[in-house]
């Protein structure tokens, strides 16, 4: 799972991404590259599963983040937006928008102001015109060659990219536009920004604890029904608490009025605007988190942890972690009626524990 961060210059993503990683050294800013770091998601039915088994080791998923260069004024007095980082933000399959909603006169925003819902619409549209000029060039190419030669392919192709086209040319992000099955597979390989599912982190300053909620009601409802998932943060705040231990943190976090960290927002997040959960597998030598899409069959799951699993899948054992842990052992699980043997169709629900028999 890559998950991107992208805004414009001194909007926090890099304080972010410290307190997401934990790692406080890195400090890019003004660098022309994005900094990738893979963080496991934290997982406290993980953690108990582990304290069950005694495993030799615990295995958490893990999720990359990319943590993306500012976008900066240029000579002209425009933002720089170039094609080098459009086509390295179209690599991550969900991006967050982290969005400056906090004073600081010593790193001044780039354009002047906060302006949270400008600044938005200045991503959205910058994201809308490179997916434009993507289907104007496909377009082209697409109607040059039907002249020539009228395959399936092409006739299949044409007009979904003129669909795609007229609704970017309505300043509509393709998330929006109501895609069939056939439509996706199409679409997938060609990493289009709008496409992708997006959130918004807006940054918050201490002072503005109390009033985030509020003012993220109001950008919530300027950007009207479609608007994708905000969340608060407080890169300052939450950095200087992602550098104590828990309890001290937990401490700190009351007093200041955060009630969940940045960290487990974000995550929870990615895995909602992606679709995704975890199951588990649970043994002697490790206990795991995986993750796949919501409505993933038993079979996929099997092919998610080793390809094979998929074709030579025979059943799969499942018990819902919370019935494991409300009767403590598989016997108990058996006799409760909880332990079941699904077929290859069974849909798979977030915190299932699942042993797969193969051949
Ligand atoms: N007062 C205040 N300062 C902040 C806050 N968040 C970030 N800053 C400061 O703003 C500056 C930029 O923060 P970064 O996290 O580096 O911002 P960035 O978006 O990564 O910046 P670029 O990578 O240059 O685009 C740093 O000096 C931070 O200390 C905040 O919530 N309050
Ligand atoms: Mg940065």
């Amino acid at each position: 799972m890559r998950i991107g961060l992208v805004g414009l210059q001194y909007s926090g993503k890099t304080t972010l991404f410290q307190t997401l990683s934990g790692n406080l050294s890195t400090n890019i800013s003004g660098s022309e590259e994005a900094v990738i770091e893979t963080m496991k998601v934290p997982d406290e039915r993980l953690d108990k599963l582990t304290s069950i088994f005694n495993p030799k080791k615990q295995v958490n998923a893990t999720i990359e983040i990319f943590d993306f260069p500012g976008l900066r004024m240029g000579d002209d007095g425009k933002v720089k937006i170039t094609n080098t980082f459009l086509s390295s933000v179209r690599n991550n399959e969900a991006l967050f928008f982290v969005v400056r909603h906090f004073n600081e006169d010593s790193v001044p925003h780039p354009m002047g102001n906060i302006d949270a819902i400008r600044d938005i619409q200045f991503l959205e549209t910058e994201f809308l015109l490179s997916d434009m000029a993507f289907f104007e060039s496909r377009l082209e190419k697409l109607r040059k060659d039907f002249k020539k030669l009228q395959t399936d392919a092409i006739k299949r192709e044409l007009p979904l990219a003129e669909k795609c086209l007229a609704h970017l040319e309505q300043e509509q992000p393709l998330r929006n536009l109501e895609l069939d099955e056939n439509e996706r597979k199409l679409l997938a390989g060609y990493q289009l920004l709008t496409l992708k599912p997006i959130a918004i982190a807006v940054n918050f300053d201490d002072q503005s604890v109390g009033g985030a909620d509020a003012e993220i009601e109001k950008i919530r409802a300027k950007l009207g029904v479609s608007s994708p998932e905000i969340v608060p943060f407080f890169a300052k705040i939450e950095l200087e608490l992602a550098g104590l231990a828990e309890e001290e943190r937990n401490i700190f976090m009351e007093e200041y009025g955060v009630n969940e960290s940045a960290l487990s927002k974000i995550l929870r997040l990615s895995y909602q605007i992606l679709g995704l959960q975890s199951f588990f597998t649970v043994g002697e030598d490790e206990c795991r988190a995986w993750t796949v899409k919501k409505n993933a069959t038993a079979q996929e799951a099997a092919g998610a942890i080793h390809s094979d699993f998929y074709d030579r899948f025979i059943r799969a054992e499942v018990v819902h972690y919370n019935d494991f842990i409300n009767h403590g052992s598989f016997p108990k699980c058996k006799e409760a009626g909880v332990w079941r043997l699904e077929g290859k169709e069974y849909r798979v629900s977030d915190g299932d524990i699942l042993n797969i028999r193969h051949n």
